[in-house]
């Protein structure tokens, strides 16, 4: 995995933007609770290693389950609208959970750096991957939309 984090970057700093809204509340509200979850993580990566380690393990099976779910609620949408797009989507989601079981993997084999690495690289890809490919199932779903109420 890239290294994405540098120590005197403003790791904290994420905000929910108009940007970011798509307009499917669903969609919104697990964007919105996946990036809640990347700023737990990058406010709580840099503790003492005892609580480090007790905070990962509370929360890791947390987050992944979380994005598996909003993963598959986005697959649903897009065969339920048969999108174009859908093997690529499936394909960059499940790239993402295998960079994010390597990162835990990594952790728990000792490098501590690994948990700053992967929370600030899922705040980076998430926010990137919203505005990116989710918007494109989006879109494509609205024109589905208005179609059908034209007729
Ligand atoms: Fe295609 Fe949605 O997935 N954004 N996230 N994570």
């Amino acid at each position: 995995m890239e290294n994405l984090f540098h120590p005197k970057e403003k790791i904290y700093h994420i905000k929910w933007s108009g940007t970011y809204c798509l307009g499917i509340n669903i969609i919104d509200d697990q964007h919105k609770k996946i990036l809640d979850f990347a700023k737990d993580l990058l406010a709580n990566a840099p503790k003492k290693l005892d609580e480090e380690r007790i905070y990962f393990k509370g929360i890791i099976g947390q987050v992944v389950d979380y994005i598996k779910i909003h993963f598959a609620t986005e697959e649903g949408i897009m065969l339920a609208t048969r999108f174009p797009g859908y093997e690529e989507h499936k394909k960059a989601h499940e790239d993402f959970i295998l960079t994010v079981v390597r990162s835990i993997k990594d952790y728990e084999s000792g490098n501590r750096m690994a948990l700053c690495n992967f929370s600030n690289y899922t705040k980076k890809w998430v926010l990137s991957h919203i505005t990116t490919t989710d918007i494109k199932y989006i879109e494509y779903f609205k024109e589905i939309i208005i179609r059908k109420a034209a007729r």
